[in-house]
């Protein structure tokens, strides 16, 4: 894998999980677009083009250990002796589960895989990657009911979709080599595309059909569209006899509903949705794309799903809207063949295969409980111990337990201090650490709390496997040597376990490949993998998940039984809706409201006025677009733009004319 000349070698992008192919620029910024699966024609996106920009500006290039209040650079061997003592303190004063391991959904699945084999060896379960909880209700769905928590097929089997549904997400600009290169073609060649979303955007100007449904109401859509189907005829009637389980309950409690009372709760209109039913019911193929909007915690206040001291990482019946389009999907038999299924459009570069690595508290690598008697087995024969049988804290469980419980921190490529909406607790709970310990490429707000800050190779530096939100699993070549004395953090990982656990040889890898053969073992997913470039996991399944069966105890998957419908909570104000990432690494965007004209008509505000946004006490300024695709009651700004009151949690906020005295 080269550029076109053959010398520049190329490698995965570093800016999302689509994975495409790319290489260091001959001259100029940017980055060289280089044929691989996702970008057959070489394509990048703005992204892509930029991922080398500005690379070797602002880099952490030397170890720093905090003395006296302030960091000095230190060589390599001292920074680690200084991580081993801290961490050793705690674990001899309170033991292993006073340690948290925060990983890397930028980093390799080796590295991740490392990261789990550390924490599991010091013996506790507490390590998590942050942006697994960006599609955690989506993931949870997956597995629970079909067996992997991942996206069902390839993205070049859009191809033979004969219905997308593109549900809280906005591929058209946040993967848009693979919405051009995919969806827009097979839409080009006559799929329906159906996008739900209460806020039109660029994947909507290419819709069929937009369904705006009131924020947080996907799953009565959903069901609505289930309940059509069922009315139509349009059930696959032998595919839910062989191959699901629980579908009389289902249909059972769908016709107790009334069709009209949940459209006026979903606030969509019951003709528009019984179109979009029977598109589904009429198609022979129907693939869904959901995003970060069909999350339990999409919306308003906690877009991202910020850190409360309350913990939400898990046991909430977030599930609903993804639950509800599993249902939808099973009842007209769209699993298990090209052109069917479900995709999860994953944001950062390696978030599927951080999570199939085991960077998570209740799974060892490849997905398997920590608590199941197997899979502990294999683990054990590989690493000489079995891991701790109590699933650990979710990141959120642990970053609300810094400084009580948990007395010290590995942080691998996260800025919590940033990427968790509430910062200033975060930024205290950081402060309330014993020893902070901060793996990254450059300095953030995170690494500012840090005891000892290790300078780490970026993504383009290094080698090792990614896997792109279909699963696919590609090798990283390195473009250039990391700047300074930065490292990969699979060598730094390596020294880290060497000097913390009893095992030294547990850490003692020739290469990058043994510990991805050693994953190939211990992982499902992985198994048979070690020639694994630029295939999908399962390597020894087919590229379509679930042809024959679904990977759940008895081959079959449930359907939920959907409960009763509450009214919406009607509170006074516009319904804020947001989207696109905000954080010291997000692009800037520009403060545009978009409200429906008939919203701004009623506060006398025209196109271009200057407002001011505001819940609570916190406002931000913006100019009004006047926009039909932006449904009534609800308003859309840019997350960089609405941090602020996304930081105190509103869900909704007054728009009233900016007032120029202030
Ligand atoms: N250019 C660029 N691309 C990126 C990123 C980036 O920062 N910049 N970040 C990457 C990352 S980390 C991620 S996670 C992905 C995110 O990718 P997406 O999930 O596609 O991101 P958003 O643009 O936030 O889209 C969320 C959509 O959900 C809608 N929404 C909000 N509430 C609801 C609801 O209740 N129901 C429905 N149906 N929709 C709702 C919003 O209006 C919005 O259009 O993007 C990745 N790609
Ligand atoms: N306030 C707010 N919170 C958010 C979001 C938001 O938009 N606003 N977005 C949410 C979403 S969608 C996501 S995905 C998460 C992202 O949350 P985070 O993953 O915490 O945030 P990032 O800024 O993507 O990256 C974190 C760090 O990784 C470092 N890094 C990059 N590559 C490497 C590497 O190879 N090795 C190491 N060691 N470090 C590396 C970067 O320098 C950066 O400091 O945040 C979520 N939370
Ligand atoms: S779509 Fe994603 S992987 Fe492809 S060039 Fe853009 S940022 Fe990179
Ligand atoms: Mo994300």
């Amino acid at each position: 894998m080269t550029d076109q000349s053959g010398e520049r070698p190329a490698t995965v992008c570093p800016r999302c999980a689509v994975g495409c192919h790319l290489a260091r620029p001959a001259d100029g910024p940017l980055a060289d677009g280089v044929a691989g699966p996702a970008n057959p024609e070489g394509r990048l996106c703005e992204q892509g083009v930029s991922a080398f920009d500005g690379l070797e500006d602002d880099r952490l290039t030397r170890p720093l250990v905090r003395r006296n209040g302030d960091h000095e650079p230190v060589a390599w061997a001292t920074a680690l002796e200084a991580v081993a003592e801290r961490f050793g303190a705690i674990l001899e004063a309170d033991g292993p589960d006073a340690l948290a391991f925060l990983g890397a959904p930028h980093s390799t699945t080796e590295e991740n895989y490392l990261l789990g084999k550390l924490a599991r060896l010091v013996g506790t379960n507490n390590v998590d990657n942050r942006a697994r909880l960006c599609h955690a209700d989506t993931a949870r769905a997956l597995s629970d009911r079909l067996g992997w928590p991942a996206t069902t097929g390839g993205l070049e089997h859009l191809a033979a979709a004969d219905v997308i549904v593109v549900a809280g997400a906005n591929p058209a600009e946040r993967q848009p080599v693979a919405f051009n290169g995919f969806v827009r073609p097979a839409v080009n060649d006559g799929a329906t595309l159906v996008h739900v979303d209460p806020v039109g955007n660029r994947t909507t100007r290419l819709a069929d059909v937009h369904l705006a449904p009131r924020p947080g109401t996907d799953a009565l859509v959903f069901d609505l569209l289930s309940a059509h189907v069922l009315d139509a005829g349009g059930v696959d009637s032998s595919f839910v006899a062989e191959r699901t389980r629980g579908a009389e309950a289902f249909a059972a409690a769908l016709a107790d509903r009334d069709p009209d009372r949940v459209a006026r709760v979903a606030g969509v209109d019951r003709d528009e949705v019984a179109r979009v039913g029977d598109h589904v019911a009429g198609a022979d193929r129907v693939a869904a794309l959901v995003g970060t909007g069909i999350e339990d915690d999409a919306g308003g206040g906690d877009a991202a799903g910020g850190a409360t001291a309350a913990g939400t990482g898990s046991g909430s019946d977030g599930a609903a809207a993804p639950g509800a389009l599993l249902d939808l999907l099973l009842l007209t038999g769209n699993f298990g063949r090209p052109g069917t299924g479900l995709y999860v459009l994953r944001g950062l570069v390696n978030e599927q295969g951080a999570t199939d690595a085991g960077c998570v508290p209740d799974r060892l690598p490849g997905h398997q409980p920590v608590t199941d008697p197997a899979a502990r087995a294999r683990v054990e024969s590989e690493w000489g111990r079995p891991p701790p049988a109590e699933p650990g804290l979710t990141a959120t469980e642990m970053l609300a337990a810094f400084g009580d419980g948990i007395r010290g921190a590995l942080v691998v490529g996260e800025n919590p201090a940033v990427s968790k909406r509430e910062s200033d607790w975060v930024r205290r709970r950081l402060a309330a650490l014993d020893a902070l310990v901060v793996l990254d490429v450059a300095p953030n707000r995170t690494t500012r709390h840090a005891d000892v800050v290790l300078p780490a190779a970026a993504g383009v530096e290094k080698a090792g496997t990614v896997t792109s939100l279909d699963r696919r699993v590609q090798r990283l070549r390195p473009t250039a040597a990391p700047p300074g004395e930065a490292r990969p953090d699979f060598a730094v990982l390596c020294d880290i376990g060497g000097r913390l656990v009893d095992d030294a040889d547990q850490f003692a890898y020739p290469d990058v490949g043994a510990a991805f053969d050693e994953l190939a073992r211990v992982a499902p997913t992985h198994a048979g993998g070690s020639d694994a470039g630029g295939r999908r996991w399962p390597f020894d399944g087919d590229d379509v998940l679930y042809r024959d069966a679904f990977a759940t105890a008895d081959g079959r998957a449930p359907f939920r039984t959907p409960g009763p419908v509450a009214e919406p909570a009607e509170g006074d104000g516009l319904r804020l809706v947001t989207g696109g990432r905000t954080g010291e690494f997000a692009a800037d965007a520009a403060a545009v409201l978009r409200m429906h004209p008939a919203d701004a008509g009623e506060r006398g505000l025209a196109g271009a006025d200057a407002v001011a946004v505001a819940a609570d006490d916190v406002a931000v300024t913006a100019t009004v677009d006047p926009d039909e695709a932006v449904r009534r009651g609800t308003v859309y700004l840019p997350a960089p733009v609405a941090d602020p009151l996304l930081r105190v949690g509103a869900e909704t906020v007054t728009v009233e004319p900016a007032s120029p005295a202030q």
